[in-house]
């Protein structure tokens, strides 16, 4: 089979899988991004997480996380919901993290992706990853011709604005490769920069996560600080903030994965059911979703944090 019917096989199939996107980039150490990687962990921007300042030259060099690697096939899936909490002055959960975990289903998909190129284009060995491993995996969207970096921090798409996911699988075998994004459509506009509420965004394009309240709501282990308090804006799990105001994101189309879809409750949640939310129930609620991640006595204080704000 010739290269590009092979490369057309795999994009078929990744779009047949319920992805929105696919691109291919060549497998190759991202020189271009090691001041900056540098420059982030110098400057403590990743704060607590500390797996972040771990595999320097894996995260830089796919070939290294995966011996022989060839090709990154990037895939992107959308998430941005057709309904949203209801209520005022109600604990915020991000967008991301309405539905079921995503790292399951991205995976899922990326498995039957795998396979499919196993058995129908090549015996190709590889691994797919979706937020689990150190891949820069915004860049390697962009090399892979599906968007540019927003002054957000975030890809951004011309069709999927920036509310989706990124996925990639890596495999050792050679195929035809997008043109990398080389232009960027924030022009201007700084709405991003503005609407942060914790100042996080301390330059365009950079991110000091232990200002963002998506670290500080997830990541970031004992309390938050207090300069923080009257900031938060209802936010308990994680933010959308930076990605709400992004013009790239007013009129996007709903996600249509059921996975994704928030069941009634979250919906409806009340501060008072927030407030008396037992471990017992936490757990029952959220098995599946990604607020699992903060664990009961976290999520618990992010409450007590942003809903002291709301009492006074
Ligand atoms: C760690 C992490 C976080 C951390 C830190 C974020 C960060 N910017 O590093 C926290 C917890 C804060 C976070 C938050 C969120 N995250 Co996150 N996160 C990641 C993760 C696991 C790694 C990111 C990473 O590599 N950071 C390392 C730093 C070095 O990367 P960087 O910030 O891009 O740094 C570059 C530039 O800043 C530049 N640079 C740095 N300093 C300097 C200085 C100068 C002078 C210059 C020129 C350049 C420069 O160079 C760096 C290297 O390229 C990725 C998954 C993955 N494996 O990629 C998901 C990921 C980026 N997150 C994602 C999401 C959805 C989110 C949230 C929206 C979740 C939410 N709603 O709360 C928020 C958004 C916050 C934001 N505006 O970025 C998605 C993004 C999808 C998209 N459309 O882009 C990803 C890709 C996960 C996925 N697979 O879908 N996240």
């Amino acid at each position: 089979m010739e290269v590009s019917v092979q490369t057309q096989k795999i994009k078929q199939k990744a779009l047949s899988l319920g992805f929105q996107a696919c691109g291919i980039a060549r497998a190759r150490r991202l020189d271009e991004e090691e001041a900056g990687l540098k420059n982030y962990l110098e400057l403590n921007y990743h704060g607590e997480m500390a797996y972040m300042a771990g595999h320097f030259e894996k995260r830089l060099d796919p070939t290294r996380l995966v011996p022989g690697a060839k090709s990154v096939i990037v895939v992107l899936l959308n998430y941005f919901p057709k309904q949203i909490q209801s209520g005022e002055n109600i604990p915020v959960v991000s967008k991301y993290a309405y539905g079921k975990d995503y790292h399951e289903i991205v995976k899922n998909k990326l498995q039957e992706l795998y396979l499919f190129v196993q058995k129908e284009i090549a015996p190709v060995t590889g691994r797919f990853f979706t937020d689990s491993a150190p891949v820069l995996e915004r860049a390697w969207a962009v090399q892979a011709g599906l968007g540019w970096i927003g002054k957000n921090g975030l890809l951004l798409n011309k069709t999927l604005g920036s509310f989706f996911f990124i996925g990639e699988l890596i495999i050792d075998l050679e195929l035809d490769y997008d043109e990398p994004c080389k232009k960027e459509y924030c022009g201007t506009c700084t709405r991003c920069l503005d609407a942060c509420p914790t100042n996080a965004l301390v330059e365009p394009k950079v991110l000091d996560a232990r200002r963002c309240i998506s670290y500080l709501t997830i990541e970031k282990r004992g309390s938050i600080p207090e300069e923080f308090r009257a900031l938060m804006q209802g936010r308990i799990f994680g933010c959308d903030i930076c990605q709400d105001v992004c013009p790239w994101n007013q009129n996007l189309k709903p996600h249509n994965e059921e996975a994704f879809n928030p069941p009634q409750f979250l919906l409806q949640m009340t501060d008072d059911y927030w407030k008396n939310l037992d471990e017992k129930e936490f757990e029952k609620l959220f098995e599946k979703s990604p607020v699992i991640r903060a664990g009961f006595h976290k999520l618990k204080s992010n409450i007590e944090f942003v809903s002291r704000m709301n009492d006074c």
